[in-house]
């Protein structure tokens, strides 16, 4: 069985390489000759657990190679970005593209699996586009059943970045076809490495199943997010109001945090807002929520750092989320990148996972400095991430810290009066 996979990201590089360990021929695709050259010199140009030895190991062994050309295969696996444009409208256009690229090798017998996210009837647009550059090879469609020379079908990842390699195996898949036919060959094709269950069912279903996902983790999130500016001006404790009310059976609230990041929460309840503009009123709001929730930590933090005036400000974190190096789309940047715009060389940044100065800073004056030397230069800690290295500073060490925390992790911090003649500030 020969696989190509087109797209060598995040997704499309970690399930080459295990389908590729599951002793299939692979072809690696990328539009990137950069990409393609570290592939097949057995190294990665990501950061996930345990992918560079499993990719090391499968060119090594001639399974998997990269490529910047499509050349016949059996089963297609399409993983490619799908942003969403500034007017927040889904640009499918790297979908359509690859599927342009596919579609003169396409033969009678393969099948085509689309894994970007994509918003409804991306499947049956790509479809569409075979039908027209390929008049010879006959198309499913769903309506009459007919059952076509070619099958197509899509099946969302929901990996967890850090855990991908595990996740891909052991995840439960849902397998949309174009028809019924179209789902049980691509069901037939994951069998082979996925431990999950896989469950089939219509594209449109299941391209709507993986925006469903991410958005009720959106608005899950909002809920929070809107409950910690409401407690902040009621003065109460929103992580301990979270920690009793989560004691009741039926409910499991959410972290607050500094607003959403990462690529998917944050992007995909924009496809289904765009959908159905009218309906769609709850999602829409969430990501309102969210992102206004950045603003807000800015115009916090911002006001605790002008009652503390001439004290240098450790902002904790740029991580989009606790524990790892991923600094894309973040809030934590954001927020930082703000107030390093606003307050230059008083601005320190303290997070662990970076090397260098991310480019959002460069020109503020803003330096990396590390947790110690923060504790002890900083007088105003803005906690931006959770990461377990900042949840582990004991109480006496920062005692006589003014601190903003967006993440609840130093629950126990006693608040300090401010110097400056605004009077009280709770912190
Ligand atoms: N966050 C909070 N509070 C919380 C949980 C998360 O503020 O209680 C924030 C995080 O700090 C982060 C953002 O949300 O900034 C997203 O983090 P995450 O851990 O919720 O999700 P991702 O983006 O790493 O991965 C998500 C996952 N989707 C769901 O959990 C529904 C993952 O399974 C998907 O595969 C992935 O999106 C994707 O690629 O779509």
């Amino acid at each position: 069985q020969k696989v190509s996979v087109i797209g060598l990201g995040y997704i499309g590089l970690p399930t080459a390489a295990l389908i590729a360990r599951g002793g299939a021929q692979v072809v690696g695709v990328d539009v990137s000759a950069h990409v393609v050259e570290t592939v097949n010199s057995g190294r990665v140009h990501i950061e996930e657990v345990d992918l560079d030895g499993l990719v090391q190991g499968v060119v090594s062994r001639g399974n998997l190679r990269a490529s910047l050309d499509v050349e016949p295969s059996d089963v297609f696996i399409i993983a490619v970005p799908t942003p969403v444009a500034e007017d927040r409208a889904p640009d499918i256009s790297y979908v359509l593209k690859a599927a342009r690229t596919v579609a003169p090798v396409l033969k009678a017998g393969d099948v085509v699996i689309l894994e970007s996210t994509s918003p409804v009837g991306t499947t049956e647009a790509m479809r569409d586009l075979f039908a027209q550059l390929r008049p010879d090879l006959k198309m499913p469609v769903q309506s009459g059943g007919a059952a076509g020379d070619i099958a197509i079908a899509y099946c969302p990842e929901r990996v967890l970045p850090g855990r991908i390699l595990v996740e891909l195996i052991d995840n439960d898949r849902c397998i949309g076809g174009i028809t019924p036919r179209c789902a049980r060959k691509a069901l037939a094709f994951y069998r082979q490495f996925v431990r999950g269950q896989c469950i089939t069912t219509t594209a449109r279903a299941a391209e709507m199943v993986k925006l469903v996902e991410n958005s009720f983790r959106d608005v899950n999130i909002a809920f929070a997010n809107e409950l910690s500016v409401i407690a902040e001006r009621m003065d109460i404790d929103v992580w301990e109001v979270i920690r009793l009310a989560n004691r009741h059976p039926r409910v499991n609230i959410l972290q607050p945090g500094p607003g959403v990041g990462g690529h998917c929460i944050a992007v995909d309840p924009w496809f289904i807002v765009h959908g159905d503009p009218e309906n769609a009123r709850l999602i829409r709001t969430a990501r309102e929520v969210n992102d206004g929730k950045t603003d807000h930590v800015v115009a916090r933090a911002s006001d605790l750092i002008d009652a503390f005036p001439g004290e240098a400000v450790a902002c904790l974190g740029l991580a989009f989320k606790p524990n790892i190096d991923d600094f894309r789309e973040s809030p934590a940047v954001k927020v930082a990148a703000r107030l390093a715009r606003r307050y230059g060389r008083r601005i320190r940044l303290v997070e662990p996972y970076a090397h260098a100065l991310p480019m959002e800073f460069a020109g503020t004056g803003a330096e990396l400095m590390d947790l110690d030397t923060a504790l002890e230069q900083c007088g105003v800690f803005v906690i931006l991430v959770d990461h377990d290295m900042f949840k582990s500073v004991p109480v006496d060490e920062r005692a006589d810290k003014a601190v903003y925390d967006t993440r609840g992790i130093w629950s126990d911090q006693p608040r300090r009066i401010s110097e400056a003649p605004v009077g009280r500030v709770a912190v």
